[in-house]
């Protein structure tokens, strides 16, 4: 087995490979690099990850950003557990999920809500890119709803896709959608998953297990992290 050294922050997307590492039970040296506070992103990160961001693995000195190749490097150390699903059809959904997932819901939904500075350099539009973030989210989250119809999101097993879909149920209630009350489908996938023993596992591996998933609005706003 390689040496895997994984670099994540606590709530951050790279919750869903850190999962996916639980999963399949390995060994591994796991790095916090807490994107909220900029004095951890050294220029020791910086020459590991130059786009700066979580997650990172390293498989013996080898370096993979980006969740859906970190998921599949992590899927591929454990074949046998079938994390991209069991047909090259399970695996194509999967990589559909991971890929609008990463790029939409993330990069451009999350990326304008909480990083407007990305899509603009004139502080003056920053609300309104913000606002269009959040709605590009609720219709992710409306369009989750609907692919949503049980306890996994592929097939009839656990995926590399679940815990992914999970990150973003945690932002969306930290930013004060009420998902518990519009979102029954995705709620009960996620309440589903945070019982699973990999899940329960990396959250606490986090220490963001006390945030798990509430009904209770109030403590819900601790629940959002960065994009
Ligand atoms: N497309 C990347 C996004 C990674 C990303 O944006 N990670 C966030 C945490 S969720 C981060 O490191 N943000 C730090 C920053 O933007 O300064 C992926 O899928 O891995």
């Amino acid at each position: 087995m390689a040496e895997i050294k994984f670099w994540f922050s606590p709530g951050a997307c790279s919750l869903a490979p850190h999962v996916l590492l639980h999963e399949i039970g390995v060994a591994f040296e796991a790095v916090t690099t807490n994107v909220f506070d900029g004095a951890q992103l050294t220029a020791a990160f910086a020459r590991i990850n130059p786009k700066q961001r979580v997650p990172v693995l390293a498989l013996d000195g080898q370096v993979i950003t980006e969740v859906p190749a970190i998921a599949t490097a992590i899927a591929d150390l454990a074949p046998e557990r079938h994390l991209m699903g069991r047909t090259p059809l399970d695996r194509a959904k999967i990589y559909e999920w991971m890929s609008w997932l990463s790029g939409t819901l993330h990069g451009q939904g999350f990326g304008a809500l909480w990083r407007p500075e990305r899509f603009s350099d004139d502080p003056d539009v920053f609300d309104s890119i913000r606002a269009k973030g959040r709605t590009i989210i609720a219709d992710c989250f409306d369009a989750i709803e609907g692919k949503l119809s049980g306890p996994y999101s592929t097939g009839s097993a656990f995926t590399a896709a679940d815990p992914y879909l999970l990150v973003f149920y945690r932002w969306g209630n930290g930013i004060g959608f009420d998902l518990p009350a519009t979102h029954p489908h995705y709620t009960d996938f996620a309440r589903a998953l945070v019982q699973r023993a990999s899940v329960a596992a990396a959250m606490i591996a986090e220490g963001i297990a006390d945030q798990a998933l509430t009904d209770d609005p109030a403590t819900r706003s601790t629940q959002g992290s960065i994009s």
